[in-house]
């Protein structure tokens, strides 16, 4: 089966906060493709990865990346496909930075960008599995068995 959703960050050291995107798609049946990235240290791979992207399939790119991080951003430049940002949380600036560097697209490239760190990792993958359940009946029945799991733990923890 080839991956719909390719998740790429800027570094080794982002592996466990994205592996919570990887982590959501496979609860959804979804496949991932995971790669280190970076914007900065391997710049011409990046770009030969995001404009190959959607003729190998690619439906979706998850992109995280932390400090300066232009990763999201220099990866929707280069391809029609929904990028979804996630930064991660930086050691100096608890991922202030990541956010900033990642949210503040100029008009014309946009990146979806999720909340820092394993939250925003999380809803990344829910994220790309809505975006392709809008042509999969299958994923849109499990997303709505989702919600009502999501909203059965909340009673529970309430009560
Ligand atoms: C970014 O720099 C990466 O996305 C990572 O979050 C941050 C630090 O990278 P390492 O120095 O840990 O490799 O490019």
């Amino acid at each position: 089966m080839k991956p719909d959703v390719a998740i790429i960050m800027g570094s080794k050291s982002d592996l466990p906060v994205m592996s919570e995107a990887e982590k959501m798609l496979d609860s959804f049946g979804v496949k991932a493709e995971i790669k280190v990235l970076s914007a900065h240290r391997t710049p011409l791979a990046t770009i030969n990865y995001a404009v190959s992207a959607r003729q190998r399939g690619i439906k979706v790119i998850i992109a995280g990346a932390g400090g300066a991080a232009h990763l999201a951003g220099v990866v929707a430049a280069h391809t029609t496909l929904p990028v979804i940002g996630v930064p991660m949380p930086s050691r100096h600036l608890k991922g202030i930075d990541s956010l900033f560097s990642t949210v503040q697209m100029p008009s014309g490239v946009p990146v979806a960008t999720m909340a820092i760190g394993a939250s925003g990792a999380k809803n990344a993958g829910i994220l790309a599995v809505q975006i392709i359940a809008l042509e999969n009946e299958k994923l849109e029945k499990r997303l709505v068995n989702f919600k009502k799991k999501l909203a059965a733990s909340i009673k529970r923890k309430k009560g």
